[in-house]
């Protein structure tokens, strides 16, 4: 009984050390700095109840929040940085930066139209998804990918939405304990930009947070492992929770081709 308690005491700060938080926010490569132009948690521990009241922007940030709002332009490349802790790694050649390998899962945006992307709260928005990568046919996650890019995931802002602030929903799934209901874990952070266009869409497919993800959907209450135990979907496929991103659906009414490489963006 001493023995599991010391073990238990041994494990639990590894294991709660081995988490992400979004910090940085880049445009074409340009990065923007420190916690510039994004509301990034003081901790970096996920959320794991889908409805959290704080499921759109997470909360707890580190102040005083970034009152920058980040112009980007239709087609440009806008890309959020993931780091273990503020800062990035926690030591040098921290393993665990900027996430921990275990946690594997996909990487997604989505967008809310906003009037002041500074101040708005996150909360009674509609959003509605721009980006996601999931799981490839050679076992490859977006979390892995993101890792090979130093912590960034990078999307092209589609031509087609309407100037104006807007709030980035950056989102990781980390999906190695997820075939327990409740352990899915969510990493989440709202970037603030502006976007320049002469668009006119603020999403066709919108969703709420909390509200658009349940504890059982197929994509976050699921196995992820193969019969070797390695956590490559088993052949699989993997569904993306949330709605289909708008440049997936370009084909559908007025949109323009929004994502001129689609096999990229995915
Ligand atoms: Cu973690």
């Amino acid at each position: 009984m001493k023995l599991l308690a010391a073990a238990v005491l041994f494990l639990l700060p590894v294991l709660s050390s081995a988490h992400c938080v979004a910090q940085r926010v880049r445009v074409n490569g340009q990065d923007n700095g420190q916690l510039v132009g994004i509301r990034t948690p003081n901790s970096n521990n996920p959320i794991q109840n889908v409805n959290d009241g704080n499921f759109a922007c997470n909360s707890g940030f580190r102040t005083p929040v970034s009152t920058k709002v980040i112009d980007v332009k239709g087609g440009d490349r806008v890309g959020v940085q993931w780091g273990h802790v503020i800062g990035g790694a926690q030591f040098p050649n921290d393993p665990d930066n900027p996430i921990a390998k275990s946690h594997k899962g996909p990487t997604i945006f989505y967008m809310a139209k906003v009037d002041n992307a500074a101040t708005a709260t996150g909360q009674g928005l509609k959003w509605f998804k721009v980006f996601e990568d999931g799981l490839d046919g050679s076992g490859k996650w977006g979390v892995d990918r993101m890792i090979q890019s130093g912590g960034w995931v990078d999307m092209t802002m589609p031509t087609c939405i309407a100037p104006g602030n807007y709030l980035l929903r950056a989102e990781i799934i980390a999906l190695h304990s997820a075939s327990y209901q409740g352990q899915a874990q969510f990493y989440i952070g709202c970037a603030q930009i502006n976007v320049v266009s002469g668009g006119s869409s603020t999403g066709s497919q919108s969703v709420s947070f909390p509200g658009a993800y349940s504890a059982q959907d197929p994509g976050i209450l699921i196995n992820i492992y193969d019969s070797k135990g390695q956590p490559t979907g088993g052949g699989r496929p993997y569904k993306i929770p949330g709605p289909a991103a708008i440049g997936l659906v370009s084909g559908i009414g007025a949109h323009e081709p929004v994502h001129p490489n689609p096999p990229k963006e995915k």
